[in-house]
């Protein structure tokens, strides 16, 4: 007999209420699904794709401080604590020297841990699925329902099987590209984006990484970035048109290009096997509120970032954190002020990492309409970033994620 989705993730058949309904297994949907379960609160997460797909999605591979502490103290962490790397300092390259932003020294001992987004997919998965929840893999033409009410629902096709969830909050954490966000009234969220005239080319390469830290490099030819994932595999990646194909970049190339934009004086970069290949358009976008009656977006689905900050895996854990508190408050004691105040409470960290990620941007990339004036800003302000200890430290505090003074 055929296993159904639902039967191989544990579902019991007649499931149609839950307190939470989750649309997404993202690292938003599943780490909002792991906070309310330590408060004992039910939710269902339903995801789209296959558990496979979401378990081998290359995307984020930077942690911040707080994430990586989050993901410790809720014990999710003990995986990432024995094969992420963590780093108390970048590089940034340009002119062909290093110059090195310490983290550990500029922000009181802070720093970053690398760790790949679906090596957390799969803890999170397995965390969630071993303690007996639900997450329903594949589901398809998913319809948010009444959700300016306390009793919205979701249905969607399950086996080719219609199913609906009642629930009294519904998280809409499946990426830009999901439903939720259009599911809100025409009218209500204001947008605000800004597309980038460049795309990131990505690989993984079975290479042992050709430095301890991440070197972000400015260069003529456009950025480049050296990153890792393991003392075995590295992952680096290239500015390109954004109209790019991957089709007309054989591995040959790849490496010409981070040979040509990465030389430095007694420095090599190593060459490998690439294993993955891609390439990622670059956007910034917010919608405000992030809220409207009982369904609250996270993560991507709320707002993007262009990766150069490394913020966006980060902001989708915030925002969760967020939630799962004033989830917690409302089940308590039927207290509904942090729910109403979820946007507002997420949107002052959402706009410090646009800034910081449109900043990291523009400082960094070569863009088509920039002249030799432009080019020369972008120097004075690299030279400046790496001279000035201010400057350093707010490069620094942003990068392994600004904790504000003022609640
Ligand atoms: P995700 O990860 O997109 O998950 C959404 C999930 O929802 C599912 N889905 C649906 N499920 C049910 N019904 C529907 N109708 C659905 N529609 C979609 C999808 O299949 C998916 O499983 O969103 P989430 O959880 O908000 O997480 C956001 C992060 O994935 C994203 O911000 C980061 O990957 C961004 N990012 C980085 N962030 C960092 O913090 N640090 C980094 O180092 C970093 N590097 C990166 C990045 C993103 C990159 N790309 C691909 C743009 C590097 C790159 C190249
Ligand atoms: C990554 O390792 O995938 C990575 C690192 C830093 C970034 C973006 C992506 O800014």
């Amino acid at each position: 007999m055929r296993t159904s989705p639902s039967q191989k993730c544990g579902v019991p058949a007649s499931l149609v209420r839950t307190q939470v309904a989750i649309v997404g297994a993202g690292p938003a949907g599943l780490m909002l699904a792991h906070l309310l379960s330590l408060d004992g609160i039910e939710s269902v997460v339903i995801e789209s794709r296959t558990r496979t797909y979401v378990e081998h999605r290359v995307r984020a591979g930077v942690l911040e401080q707080g994430s990586a502490d989050l993901l410790d103290a809720t014990g999710a962490g003990a995986r990432m604590r024995s094969e992420g790397l963590v780093h108390h300092g970048i590089q940034l390259r340009f002119g062909g020297s290093d110059h090195r932003i310490d983290f550990g020294e500029l922000t009181g001992g802070r720093g970053i841990t690398v760790y790949g987004q679906q090596e957390i997919v799969k803890d999170l998965i397995a965390l969630r699925l071993s303690a007996g929840h639900p997450i329903l893999f594949e589901v398809s033409d998913v319809e948010l329902h009444d959700i300016r009410s306390d009793q919205p629902s979701v249905s969607f096709l399950l086996d080719g099987a219609s199913m609906s969830i009642d629930c009294d909050i519904v998280a809409g954490c499946d990426g830009f590209h999901g439903v939720s966000r259009d599911s809100i009234p025409a009218g209500v969220l204001t947008t605000y984006e800004r597309d980038y005239p460049f795309a990131w080319l990505g690989i993984l390469a079975g290479i042992a990484p050709s430095s301890e830290e991440l070197i972000y490099c400015y260069h003529e030819r456009g950025f480049a970035l050296l990153s890792m994932r393991s003392p075995t595999v590295g992952r680096l990646y290239l500015q390109v048109p954004a109209d790019e194909r991957i089709g007309d970049w054989p591995d040959a190339r790849i490496w010409e290009e981070l040979q040509a934009r990465l030389a430095a004086a007694g420095w090599s970069l190593a060459e490998g096997p690439v294993t993955e290949k891609g390439i990622s358009a670059m956007r910034s976008f917010v919608v405000e509120p992030m809220q409207f009656g009982r369904l609250f977006l996270s993560g991507d689905a709320a707002h993007i970032v262009p990766p150069t900050g490394a913020k966006g895996m980060n902001l989708a854990l915030r925002d969760v954190s967020v939630l799962a508190e004033a989830v917690a408050a409302f089940y308590a004691a039927g207290d509904t002020r942090l729910l109403d105040e979820y946007s507002a409470n997420c949107l002052r960290r959402v706009w410090r990492a646009q800034h910081f990620s449109w900043w990291m941007t523009s400082m960094l990339h070569r863009f088509p309409d920039h002249d030799a004036y432009q080019a020369q800003l972008q120097r004075a302000q690299l030279a400046y970033t790496v001279d000035s200890r201010a400057a350093s430290t707010s490069l620094a505090e942003n990068y392994v994620g600004y904790e504000w003074a003022t609640t």
